[in-house]
């Protein structure tokens, strides 16, 4: 298909399907290069479909052998059959057997969806349009089914046989064969099948369901990793406890699954029983990961195991319904690492996430709404937000309505949706109907793409000792959607004495509520009873995903940093003051004006530094200044990256060296103890003690760069190994490159760990960074067919704010040259290094006109994929 000429899928156009599949059996006979697949599907024409339809089968590169109704054969004029089709114009109009016959090529397959060979196993990825590519089928997730699947494969090569469900049967088939039935009795859409067959290592443990259920939990790795494998089982059994406490669901078969596999387009993938994960999310010990891989590692086991509930026993009834499984998964997540680790410091993670992902995404030309309207190409919509987004719509449901009424709705939904594929409308009408509230107007928020951004004014009046706060919303124009609406924004306010603690809120003389619904462009409400002017604290624990400003001063923000009871917004507090103070300092430069001194900033960073502080985790958040992209968002357009980050590094210079006892002092303290554990403790000591690291170097002189260098040549674990690394990365001293020699001799035969690698030298914010990304595109640890590999060099290079945004436009030129050519081999690879692209739009005229040339010349090339096309051609919409 030609770039300019994409089929768009609409959501109002959908249709159930004509026909229903009630039984697939499945004979996968294995072959490198010719694997033979026989399906017999039991279908029959669906009461709400069409009378008379023509039974359409979606097929993507398969090549057929044989076809038969009922076990006798087609005639050549009732079958219609490409790659991409299998039509039957007049089916039986009764229940039949339709048997299929394909043949398909795991080896030549570099997409990676469908069946392919991953290190010499085969793997399967479904999700969302994969199973097309193994058989012909009514590939849709409406489409419910009950799958036996029998593998077959050589013993040597594929003495693991796995696919869904329960082990039924094994067996010898001869020739050095042999096979494996599995059966799995909850009917599923065909993007949660899966199949894997190799020579594959495995960790075995078990769990005892609440109700006794007695389930075999194995996770696979390669031969070798077992030893890798330990924290991801914990966090299984974990996370399987987890989700029995917290919303009451058990797990549902005898076995549950992980395999992890070196080729993955993406993090994991949820299919029943039997969850595929990238082995990044798997493996980890002392000696390998950092404390963010186990973090990442526990998040993501428990994110996929989830979805066992939200995402496969009620699964989506189209695409466009993306959100209900992923954004409430990443919810539900977001909440299980809360209860595990800090619930502030997760809140506050996600949000720098948040921010960093999808406001920018939500404020560029590839803005959309969490539930889209129509799409070119699905697999661009996994999206943050789709996925983080719709978390913080659920979040938010929840604090409009409250926990009770929240939970009251989640079991409803639970069940009287199980087995069923939905809609967001069936999702929040459980909500609506438990709280009696009338959720329409909530419902903008999926409907509704762009940041809203809510603008406060306060006012005290000492004569009736009240407080006003008025807040303006305003949504802003997105691509296609012009005009908005308000959206109901719930506020979260507190009001802040001067001795630091909340006051009572009483409005109308009664006691009032802390969530202020925002519901019209203006809102206001006037708080009664306060002897002084208190401090506001707005949207406490971020409770909407909107951008915030506030008539407040740098003294009521100074004052909330040291006082606000909210963890949270304790923290913003001092983000948004050292953002403030960001913002100036890159007008002055720009302009040759004076810079803007805020010694201030420097006693609040120095509060994470001091001796009694004990919460190291939230104290390093404190520490961390805002991103350069965070800087960027807020000024908004005519962006100038360098100018953000001599900015950035000034303020940086300037707290180090008004705080460089404290902060010596504070790294010393938070040395290591020698023995490693990759707690929540533990880790936060460890983000602080980097934090330390990081200003005691930031000037770059002898003594920082020679701490780091002790640090990495003294690591007792790769946490510290890899942040000293990234630290002596900042600076292109001679120390930078002897150590990235040192651990390249140490790891080199360690992929994972040669991707950190690779992604600390793409991130550096040095001149010669492109030219180095350019060699080690072609280094032997680099391999432009796994994608782990593409995203630490070449994803890595997209999101280093200086050297991408190059002035003379060659990051831009390299990424969409690279996106390019991987694009015949890997489209949705190839489409996600795209993203480097979606905030062209804000750059400074000089930057835009050198981005917007790169993406000219790529929507020009011929033959560009349906997912290359579709980033390409929004981007520049
Ligand atoms: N459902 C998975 C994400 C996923 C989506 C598409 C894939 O295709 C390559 C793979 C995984 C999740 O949310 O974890
Ligand atoms: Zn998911």
């Amino acid at each position: 298909m030609r770039a300019e000429d994409p089929q768009i899928v609409r959501l109002a156009d959908y249709r159930p399907s004509d026909f229903l599949i009630e039984t697939v059996d499945l004979d996968v006979n294995l072959h490198p290069t010719a694997t033979r697949v026989t399906a017999r599907l039991s279908i029959r024409p669906n009461p709400d479909g069409r009378e008379r339809a023509a039974l359409v089968l979606d097929g993507e590169d398969l090549k057929l052998v044989s076809a038969a109704i009922d076990g006798g054969a087609i005639e050549a004029d009732a079958l219609d059959v490409s790659p991409e089709r299998l039509t039957l114009a007049n089916p039986p109009r009764r229940p039949f057997e339709l048997t299929i016959v394909t043949e398909i090529d795991p080896t030549a397959n570099t997409r990676l969806m469908g069946l392919y060979r991953s290190n010499g196993a085969y793997t399967t990825q479904c999700e969302a349009e994969g199973f097309r590519r193994i058989t012909y089928f009514l590939d849709r997730p409406d489409v419910l089914a009950v799958y036996t699947t029998r593998v077959e494969g050589p013993k040597d090569e594929t003495p693991v046989l796995l696919s869904n469900g329960n082990l039924a049967e094994t067996g010898e088939a001869g020739d050095g064969r042999h096979f494996a039935v599995w059966h799995d009795p909850h009917p599923k859409p065909s993007y949660l099948f899966a199949l894997v067959a190799g020579d594959l290592g495995v960790v075995e443990d078990r769990f005892v369901t609440a109700s006794g259920r007695d389930v075999a939990l194995k996770v696979f790795v390669e031969h070798g990793r077992e030893d890798r494998a330990t924290y991801a089982m914990d966090a299984i059994k974990r996370s399987m406890r987890w989700d029995e406490e917290a919303f009451g669901r058990e797990y549902d078969l005898d076995v549950f699954m992980v395999v992890a596999v070196s080729h993955f387009n993406m993090g994991a993938m949820e299919n029943k029983g039997l969850n595929v994960f990238n082995d990044k999310y798997v493996l980890a010990s002392p000696e390998t990961a950092t404390d963010g891989d186990y973090a990442n590692i526990e998040a993501i086991i428990a994110h996929e195991y989830f979805h066992n509930w939200t995402g496969n026993r009620i699964t989506c009834r189209d695409w466009f319904q993306l959100c209900l499984k992923e954004g409430l998964t990443v919810f539900r997540d977001q909440e299980f690492t809360s209860d595990t680790r800090s619930r502030p410091v997760k809140r506050i993670q996600d949000v720098r996430n948040l921010r960093a992902a999808q406001f920018a995404e939500d404020s560029g030309p590839l803005a959309h709404p969490v539930r889209p309207q129509a799409y070119a190409e699905i697999n661009n919509f996994y999206t943050p937000t789709v996925y983080e987004k719709g978390a913080e719509v659920i979040r938010m449901l929840k604090v409009l309505i409250g926990p009770e009424a929240f939970k009251a709705g989640m079991d409803l939904y639970f069940d009287r949706h199980d087995g069923q594929a939905c809609t967001i409308e069936q999702f929040v009408a459980c909500f609506a109907e438990v709280s009696g509230r009338d959720l329409d107007q909530f419902m903008l928020w999926y409907h509704q793409a762009g940041t809203p951004s809510v603008e406060v004014t306060t006012a005290y009046d000492a004569a009736t000792k009240t407080f006003t706060i008025e807040a303006t919303q305003r949504v802003p124009p997105t691509p296609g959607q012009p005009t908005k609406a308000p959206a109901v924004i719930p506020m979260v306010v507190g009001l802040v004495g001067p001795d630091g603690r909340d006051l009572p809120l009483v409005v109308g003389g009664r006691k009032a509520d802390a969530v202020v619904a925002l519901t019209s462009a203006t809102t206001r409400v006037t708080f009664e009873g306060l002897e002084q002017r208190p401090v506001a604290s707005l949207f406490r624990n971020f409770s909407a995903p909107v951008k915030l400003s506030a008539d407040l001063t740098d003294d009521d923000y100074l004052f909330l940093a040291a006082n606000d009871p909210d963890p949270f917004n304790r923290w913003q507090a001092g983000q948004t003051v050292a953002l403030r103070n960001l913002v100036a300092r890159v007008a002055a430069l720009r302009t040759g004006g004076a810079t803007p001194e805020e010694p201030r900033i420097a006693d609040a960073v120095g509060r994470a530094f001091a001796p009694g502080e004990t919460d190291h985790a939230f104290a390093a958040q404190v520490a961390a200044l805002p991103s350069e992209g965070d800087v960027a968002r807020e000024i908004g357009d005519d962006v100038d990256p360098d100018a953000i980050h001599a900015a950035r590094r000034a303020l940086k210079g300037a707290i180090a060296a008004s705080l460089a006892d404290e902060i010596a002092a504070a790294y010393a303290r938070l040395q290591d103890t020698g023995h490693y554990s990759p707690d929540a403790a533990s880790a936060g000591r460890r983000a602080l003690k980097v934090s330390a690291l990081d200003y005691l170097a930031a000037d770059g002189g002898a003594e920082g760069v020679a701490l780091a260098k002790a640090l990495f040549d003294g690591a007792t674990n790769m946490t510290d190994r890899i942040m000293a690394l990234q630290v002596l990365s900042l600076h292109a001293a001679p120390a930078r490159d002897a150590a990235l020699d040192a651990f390249a001799a140490s790891y080199g035969s360690d992929p994972l760990l040669m991707d950190k690698w690779l992604l600390i030298q793409a991130s550096a914010p040095l001149p010669d960074t492109l030219d180095r990304v350019r060699e080690l595109t072609r280094s032997r640890y680099f391999d432009f067919g796994n994608p782990n590999r593409v995203r630490s060099l070449v994803g890595a290079f997209g999101a280093n704010p200086t050297q991408f945004n190059r002035a003379d436009g060659a990051g831009y030129a390299f990424v969409a040259e690279t996106a390019r050519a991987l694009d015949a081999r890997n489209p949705q690879v190839a489409a996600r290094l795209l993203g480097a692209f979606k905030t062209w739009r804000a750059l400074e005229p000089g930057r835009r006109a050198k981005a917007e040339d790169a993406l000219r010349t790529l929507s020009r090339a011929s033959g560009l994929s349906a997912d290359v096309g579709d980033i390409v051609r929004r981007a520049l919409g």
